[in-house]
């Protein structure tokens, strides 16, 4: 796994390789957009033989896999089960996102600046203007500047329901504020990931020391293809330090339930990762 990190005597983030208990420093790769600057041959070399020192994970802090000029990326839509859950929150728009399922051209937005984004522990929020929010458990793919997938990650794109259901064209402040937006612990290789076609999702958020609500998916549910995704990001634009593309929701908490204060979601996608986030309202909170 790829992570970023930080130690007590070494506060500044550095990127490396963690694997089993210990996290081998790349030297000489300052930020992971680094890594993306670079053609995926290249990556893999550098990835595949880390030579700095090497550190047990308990003396380490791990920071969000996103840095320098790396932009996140949201496809919506792209399972039958949020197109359903879209058209019963806003009833009076409904058919934009039966046409967007169906349609060639997906459902992109632009979800975080790298500085904005959260990484694993660190707490979520939901806004104080809305009253029925959802974390939304995503695999993103990472995307190098020259548009080939380098690896996987788990992203929540947390939301609020109520905004985007009163209109649609409020998306940007239903997916766009502080504490939207979580993506850890690292980033997976895509070479070790046989198969991102059949990758279990599961999101379980705890409730005052229980479980109030949990389910599974598949990314075999995916109505899209990977690739697919990628090449209308790319499309008349250009990611000088790539990308981190979250592929959409494949689970939804049927209203009226709500996200609140005080719970934790843990997002787990197999084979690349566990995201586990403490959830806070609002700015004041975090
Ligand atoms: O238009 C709604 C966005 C839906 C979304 O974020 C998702 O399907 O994951
Ligand atoms: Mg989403």
């Amino acid at each position: 796994l790829l992570v970023r990190f930080a130690t007590p005597s070494s506060p500044a983030a550095s990127v490396g390789v963690l694997d089993g208990d210990t996290v081998t420093t790349l030297d000489g790769v300052g930020s992971l957009a680094a890594l993306w600057r670079l053609p995926i041959a290249d990556l893999r070399v550098v990835v595949s033989a880390p030579t700095g020192p090497a550190l047990p994970i308990d003396r380490v802090t791990l920071l969000p896999p996103v840095d320098g000029g790396t932009e996140v990326w949201a496809c919506g839509v792209t399972y039958k089960v949020s197109e359903e859950a879209r058209v019963e929150e806003s009833e009076r728009a409904a058919s934009v996102y039966e046409l967007v399922y169906d349609a060639e051209r997906p459902e992109l937005f632009f979800k975080s600046v790298a500085w904005r984004v959260v990484g694993d522990g660190e707490p979520i929020a939901v806004r104080a203007d809305s009253r029925v929010d959802v974390p939304e458990p995503e695999v993103a793919v990472v995307v190098t500047a020259y548009g080939e997938i380098a690896g996987y990650t788990v992203c929540n794109d947390v939301s609020s329901r109520t905004i985007e259901g009163e209109n649609p064209l409020y998306l940007p402040q239903a997916k766009a504020y502080l504490g939207a937006c979580a993506v850890g612990p690292g980033i997976r290789p895509a070479w070790e990931v046989p198969d991102p076609y059949a990758l279990p999702v599961s999101m379980t958020i705890e409730r005052n020391g229980g479980v109030d609500w949990s389910g599974t998916a598949s990314t075999g549910q995916l109505r899209r293809r990977f690739d697919e995704l990628v090449s209308f990001l790319l499309r008349a634009d250009m990611f000088p330090d790539g990308a981190v593309l979250s592929t959409g929701t494949c689970l939804v908490p049927a209203a009226p339930w709500t996200l609140c204060a005080g719970d934790v979601v843990r997002i787990e996608i197999g084979g690349v990762g566990e995201l586990a986030n403490p959830v806070v309202e609002g700015v004041e909170a975090m």
